[in-house]
């Protein structure tokens, strides 16, 4: 695996080149949530510069929001990507870098792992990504499961009996809007930490305040509840957590902990995904090298 990939999250956008399957050079910036598509695609591509990208040189791209079969990008949390609309993603990238794959991020992650991490033994997969939102991706018998809409592997907008608010997407009460950052975040506010996001609220739990320890538990509580339905559904058997909140420590065991309430049946094996921050940019490259070649 060789060339260059971004991935656009709701707070970060990385950029890397890649060389024989590792990242040679990685660089991040914040991401504007509010910025428009011809923003974001100008930051990508300020990075692939820097990083020596050169036109038509082999390039994935993974971002937040879905990206449909004719390479049309949406946000489905408006709340999280604000300017995007509905843009014609894959006819920009042509014109900005000459050659270019897209898909949605949490997607590129679970093909990345599907391939050469956590789910590379698995047949029945499901990646997901507690970061910004809630995303995930599933790969089924080698396959990652794509849909016309760009919507399917949307796990974070699943309902969950722990919420309590809207979500951004418009749905009421999703896993996403209790489990993701900015649910975390929004969960702190309305207990009074209105400074708190949510690296702040795992810091104050690994502090031993109880606030916060309450907000990060029921976070991982609906990410296993979720987990226990998307195996009653597909059959998982394995599952590989991502995002800089599925990664952070204790919160894989937080989340096999509240596992335990299910039965056996509905308990698939829950890793951290192995390609770690990376998955997204692997996935991405992958799915280019596949699709050009
Ligand atoms: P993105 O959503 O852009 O892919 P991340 O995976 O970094 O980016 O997720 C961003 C969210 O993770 C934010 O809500 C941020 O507060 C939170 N976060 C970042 N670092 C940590 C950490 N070490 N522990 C817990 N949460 C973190
Ligand atoms: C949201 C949704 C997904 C995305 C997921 C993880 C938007 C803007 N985002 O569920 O498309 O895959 O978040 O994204 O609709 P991240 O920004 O948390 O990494």
């Amino acid at each position: 695996l060789t060339g260059f990939a971004a991935d656009l999250g709701g707070t970060k956008t990385a950029a890397a080149r890649i060389e024989g399957g590792a990242v040679v050079q990685r660089l991040t910036v914040p991401t504007n949530g509010a910025a428009e598509p011809d923003a974001q695609i100008a930051a990508i591509g300020d990075l692939l510069a820097q990083l020596g990208h050169g036109r038509g040189a082999p390039l994935g791209i993974a971002v937040a929001g879905r990206v449909d079969g004719a390479g049309g990008w949406h946000a489905v949390n408006e709340g999280t990507l604000s300017g995007i609309g509905d843009f014609d993603l894959r006819g920009a990238l042509l014109q900005a870098f000459g050659r270019a794959t897209c898909l949605n991020d949490a997607a590129a992650a679970a093909f990345a792992e599907g391939l050469y991490g956590a789910g590379a033994t698995s047949e029945c997969f499901a990646y997901i990504t507690v970061s910004t939102g809630v995303g995930g991706g599933l790969v089924i018998h080698n396959r990652l499961l794509s849909s016309a809409n760009g919507l399917s592997g949307h796990v974070g907008f699943v309902a969950s009996r722990l919420a309590r608010t809207a979500c951004g997407s418009g749905r009421q009460a999703t896993v996403e809007s209790v489990a993701g950052g900015r649910g975390i975040a929004a969960a702190a506010r309305a207990a009074g930490y209105a400074d708190h996001d949510a690296r702040a609220v795992f810091e104050a739990a690994a502090k031993g305040q109880d606030w916060a320890e309450q907000i990060v538990t029921t976070s991982a509580r609906a990410i296993a509840a979720l987990i226990g339905d998307l195996t009653a559904i597909l059959g998982l058997d394995t599952v590989a957590l991502g995002g800089s909140i599925g990664l952070a420590e204790g919160y894989l065991d937080r989340v096999r902990h509240a596992l335990t309430e299910e039965p056996a049946l509905f308990r698939p094996d829950i890793v951290h995904a192995s390609l770690g921050h990376d998955a997204p940019l692997f996935g991405a490259l992958a799915r280019f090298q596949e699709w050009e070649t």
